[in-house]
Parts: structure tokens; C-alpha cells; sequence
């Protein structure tokens, strides 16, 4: 009996154990006195590696983000998902139950490596088939050891992410113990353009002859899952359901008011680019993407940050600031094809408590972000570069990407890469040779053996509007950006122009590391990267509406001589298809 008595105390003391384990690193991270998400460099980067196991259900709920009603995706009932934090080094585990009703779900780790875990890396069409309603999956990978930055994940299934499927994903660089005292304060934003609508009505909107092409226009910003929307811009032809929220009842951005704080800005909208500026405080990019450290330059306003991309700003207070500071977020007009008259392009929040109990700022209010200002496409990297950046690349691709409203396609407008609009495939291309995948996927063959190739990539934007580009698996070094003014075209061709001849300047000195770049209007970028990561990997624009269009494309990467290799999908992942 005795025995038996232990037994059950051991196991219910394991259990207790378990759930501990899983409740450290699931709670969600909102703290309900300020919007940024607090994090804890300390705890993770003086650590060694270890596993993260979390477990996620992901459900629908109505919530009002920023005071109108909308059905968001829920992870935990949390929208956003939760925030993972983790060090270089760590392995993630993530069982996803997709409890939704009648829509599959996939994961991605935005702009994570994923060295060697590409079955993992969540692109339906690429790497996995959806997570069928009342099924769930393992995703499982490690961090690289040399891996840290600002990351965030996603659904990579359709269109769920502009509808709330996204969390952060913070990987802290690993620290000696006796270095604490260096570490800032740390706090995230997951700040982007919002639609009332549901994205699917988006894009049927923008998939027909109406919208001759032109972006949607967002109806708001939302930080954190929060926003302030004036409930009277709703215009009579889009009624919503709008409760404005009190000025009182806002959290401030952060509740410090002295110091430094280090916030994590990541874009998780799906249209617009953004700039942001701190009434009475200086900001100062640490880092952009993926932790590639960057000059050191302060400044009262920061941009543009484009969908997908990530900067680290160092929040300063300046002694002189005013009591009730505020955070400004414009948003940039380029990519919005149609003026929306519900639409403020200066978005305020209140920065500090003691703006919360003041006064509420006028709408119409502008951002000044002419005299101090960052430019983040204009920075260069101070990291220690090696001969990766200098040697000449071996291979070269080169795409040209557009949005082309054709009659042939019933006036409807459609993405391009090259002569190709990507849809994906219903079985993901790790499954099959290449002979038998459809013809909508245009995915160049990198052969990379034992010393892995170097690639260059050229992508040339024929459209009015910027498109940013992620590439998944990699970061890539910008060597060139150029952006023709209104009227010429300012492709590259590598096959017939030298470099020398290129109109863009280039930094190969100390170029950017990233993985999401905004390819200029009418213009190109000249990437490197080192084709190190054998498998499928998708590229493509991160604005929601292109990418659904077909703007996609990716790289097929693998030993020379062997284009039809079938890389296989892991047994979880080849059920799922089956499902
Ligand atoms: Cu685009």
C-alpha cells in the first residue's frame, strides 16, 4: 500500500512538475498596465540552452482590438498568440491543436534559419499541408548557435495572419552571467495596419476588376492587439460595430519614465510600412531583422518599416520631454492604392501613465520626423564581416516581380515572378520530385555541395509600389537598393549591365543583414547569401494581397546533379496530407 501511496504521489508530484514546466513558458506575457510586452533578456541570455515545450490551441473569438468588433484567431484565447523567449542554441517545440471548424492552420518562424528543420518551417505549398480542424502537429527545431534577434510567428496558411494568427518570438544573445548589469530594459510591439473587414472580403475585393490593381487601403493601427480607432471616421458604406475606448482606459506604451528602454518593433501588418516617433524621447536602431547590429545614430522619428521587417530601438527619455508623451505611428501611403476616408494616417498612443489620466490628443495631429530622422534602408551594418560579403557570387538569379491585371486573366489582378503567379500545391513540394510539380511553381535549383554556393539575387520591382520581400531559411546581405523617381524604370539586369553600371549604390563594405526587404517602387535590390541550408525554401512579398495573387516564388537547394532529390516530408507532416 505503502508503495502504492508513493507511486501516486510521485507521479501526481511529476505531473505538477509537468505542468509548472509547460505554465513557465505559456503564460502569456500581456501585462495589462502597458502595452509593450514586457520581456526578460535576463532570465534567457545568462541561461544555458534548453528546450521550450509549449502547447497551443488555436480557436476564433470576436474581440475589438481597437473598439470595433471583429472575429480574430485565438491561440490560448489570447489574441495576439503567446510570446516565445528564448537564447541562441534553444530547441522549440510547439504542438499546435487546430481546433478551429472547417480551416486547416501552419506555422512559421519568421525569419528563423530553421538550419536543417525545413520540413518545419510551416509554408503550406512548400514544406507541409495545412493542420486539419481537430488535428494537431509538433513543430520541433533548434535554434542556431550563432542565432538571435527580433523574430515573430505567423499562420502561413491563406490569410490568417491579417486576421490576428501571429505572436511574438524573441531569441536573446547569449551573455556571460557577470554582464547583467548592460542589459536594458526590453519590451516588445507587434505593431501593424489593421482591417475591420475579415481578409478573405480583402481579397475578394482586391482579386476583382474594382481595384484595377490597387492596394486595399487598412481601416487602423493595433500594438499588441490594442488600437484607437475614431468610432466617426466609420464611413455609412462599411458599418461596424464601434465602442471608442476612454483615453483613461488605455495602458500607456511603458510605464517607465526614466532610462533606457530597448523595444523590439516588429511590422505585423500585411499593406503598409511604417514610421514611428516618441514625443520627448530619442530612438536609436540597435538592430534590424534578425540581430544584425547597426550604427549607432539616434534620432525622433524611425523608418520605414515595411511588413515582416524587425528594428531594435533604444527608447531614451530627454530630460526637457513633455509630461504627456506620446508614441506616433504614421502610416506610409506608397503602398495604398486608394485614399480611405476611415483612414487616419497618424496613429497616437499614449506613451506614459501620465498621458493617459491628461488630455487626448487631437486626431489630426501630425508626426514630425523630418529633422531627426532614421531612414532605416540607409544604415549599415557594424557587425565584423567576412569574406562571404567580398567574394564574388557563383550563382546569379534574377526575377522581376509585378502585378499585371490582364484580360486573359478576366481582369483580375495577379502577382508575378517572372512569367509565373505562384499558388500552392496540394501537396507541399518536399513531397514530390520536380518533375511532377504543377506549372505554377517557378523555383530555381541552387546546386551547393560540401562548399556551400554563393547566390546572388537580383529582384526588380515593375510596380508603383514597394514590395517586401522575405526569403525564409536565410539572411541575405543587401548590397544594393535603388528606387526610380516617378515616371522611369529602374530594373537591373545583370546579364547585360556590369555592376559598376548598376544605378544604385552599393555597400558591400558593410552591407545589411536581413531576411525581409522592401524592394523599391520601380526599382530593385542586389542580395548575397550563402546557399548553406539544403531544402524549399519560399520567397516571396509579404503583403498579403500580392502574395495571395501569386507574388511568390522560392529555391530548391541541394547537392549539384540532384534537382528531382524528394526530400520527404517527416511522418507527422506526410499525415497531414493524408488528412
Ligand atoms: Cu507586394
Amino acid at each position: 500500500m505503502r508503495i502504492v501511496g508513493l507511486l501516486i504521489a510521485l507521479s501526481l508530484a511529476s505531473v505538477v512538475v509537468l505542468i509548472f514546466a509547460i505554465d513557465r513558458h505559456t503564460r502569456n506575457l500581456i501585462d495589462e498596465s502597458q502595452l509593450a510586452i514586457p520581456l526578460h533578456p535576463v532570465e534567457h541570455s545568462t541561461r544555458d540552452p534548453t528546450t521550450l515545450t509549449f502547447e497551443w490551441h488555436v480557436t476564433q473569438g470576436t474581440r475589438t482590438p481597437d473598439g470595433v468588433e471583429k472575429q480574430v484567431y485565438l491561440v490560448n484565447g489570447h489574441f495576439p498568440g503567446p510570446t516565445i523567449e528564448g537564447r541562441s542554441g534553444d530547441r522549440i517545440i510547439v504542438r499546435v491543436y487546430n481546433d478551429l471548424k472547417d480551416e486547416g492552420v501552419s506555422l512559421h518562424w519568421h525569419g528563423l534559419r530553421m538550419q536543417g528543420f525545413n520540413a518545419m518551417d510551416g509554408a503550406v505549398g512548400f514544406t507541409q499541408c495545412p493542420i486539419s480542424p481537430g488535428t494537431s502537429f509538433v513543430y520541433d527545431f533548434r535554434i542556431r548557435d550563432d542565432e538571435h534577434g527580433t523574430f515573430w510567428w505567423h499562420s502561413h496558411n491563406q490569410l490568417q495572419r491579417a486576421d490576428g494568427l501571429f505572436g511574438g518570438l524573441v531569441i536573446h544573445e547569449p551573455r556571460r552571467r557577470d554582464a547583467n548589469a548592460a542589459l536594458q530594459d526590453e519590451a516588445l510591439l507587434l505593431v501593424g495596419d489593421w482591417f475591420h473587414r475579415k481578409q478573405s472580403d480583402v481579397l475578394a475585393w482586391y482579386s476583382s476588376p474594382a481595384s484595377a490593381g490597387k492596394e486595399p487601403v487598412p481601416d487602423s493601427v493595433v500594438i499588441n492587439g490594442r488600437g484607437r480607432y475614431d468610432c466617426s471616421m466609420a464611413v455609412p458604406a462599411r458599418p461596424v460595430k464601434c465602442e471608442a475606448t476612454a483615453l483613461s482606459d488605455f495602458p500607456p506604451l511603458i510605464k517607465k519614465s526614466t532610462g533606457e528602454t530597448r523595444l523590439r518593433v516588429v511590422n505585423t501588418g500585411t499593406v503598409a510600412g511604417l514610421t514611428v516617433g516618441v514625443d520627448g524621447a530619442s530612438l536609436q536602431p540597435l538592430e534590424i531583422d534578425g540581430g544584425c547590429k547597426v550604427d549607432p545614430k539616434a534620432a525622433d522619428s524611425v523608418g520605414t518599416l515595411y511588413p515582416g521587417e524587425r528594428v531594435d530601438l533604444l527608447l531614451k527619455w530627454k530630460s526637457d520631454r513633455a509630461a504627456e508623451p506620446w508614441f506616433n505611428v504614421y502610416l506610409d501611403h506608397e503602398n495604398l492604392g486608394f485614399g480611405n476616408p476611415a483612414l487616419n494616417p497618424n496613429h497616437t498612443f499614449p506613451a506614459l501613465p501620465k498621458t493617459v489620466t491628461g488630455h487626448d490628443r487631437e486626431h489630426a495631429s501630425l508626426l514630425k520626423f523630418r529633422d531627426h530622422h532614421v531612414d532605416l534602408a540607409t544604415l549599415s551594418s557594424t557587425e565584423e564581416q567576412t569574406h562571404i560579403v567580398t567574394a564574388e557570387e557563383e550563382q546569379t538569379i534574377l526575377f522581376y516581380a509585378s502585378t499585371q491585371t490582364l484580360a486573359v486573366n478576366g481582369n483580375i489582378p495577379l502577382g508575378f515572378m517572372n512569367h509565373t503567379s505562384w499558388h500552392p500545391q496540394s501537396l507541399p513540394l518536399l513531397s514530390q520530385n520536380r518533375s511532377s510539380w504543377d506549372d505554377k511553381q517557378l523555383i530555381p535549383f541552387i546546386p551547393s555541395g560540401s562548399k556551400p554556393t554563393k547566390v546572388k539575387l537580383v529582384i526588380n520591382n515593375l510596380d508603383d509600389g514597394s514590395h517586401p520581400f522575405h526569403l525564409h531559411g536565410y539572411s541575405f546581405y543587401v548590397l544594393s537598393s535603388f528606387r526610380a523617381e516617378s515616371g522611369s524604370l529602374g530594373s537591373y539586369n545583370p546579364y547585360a549591365t556590369p555592376e559598376s553600371d548598376s544605378p544604385g549604390k552599393w555597400n558591400r563594405e558593410r552591407p545589411l543583414r536581413k531576411d525581409t526587404v522592401s524592394v523599391p517602387r520601380k526599382g530593385h535590390v542586389i542580395l548575397s547569401f550563402v546557399a548553406d541550408n539544403p531544402g524549399m525554401w519560399m520567397l516571396h512579398c509579404h503583403m498579403l494581397v500580392h502574395m495571395g495573387t501569386g507574388m511568390a516564388t522560392g529555391f530548391q537547394v541541394g547537392v549539384p546533379g540532384d534537382e528531382e532529390h524528394i526530400y520527404g516530408l517527416d511522418e507527422s507532416a506526410a499525415r497531414l496530407c493524408k488528412a
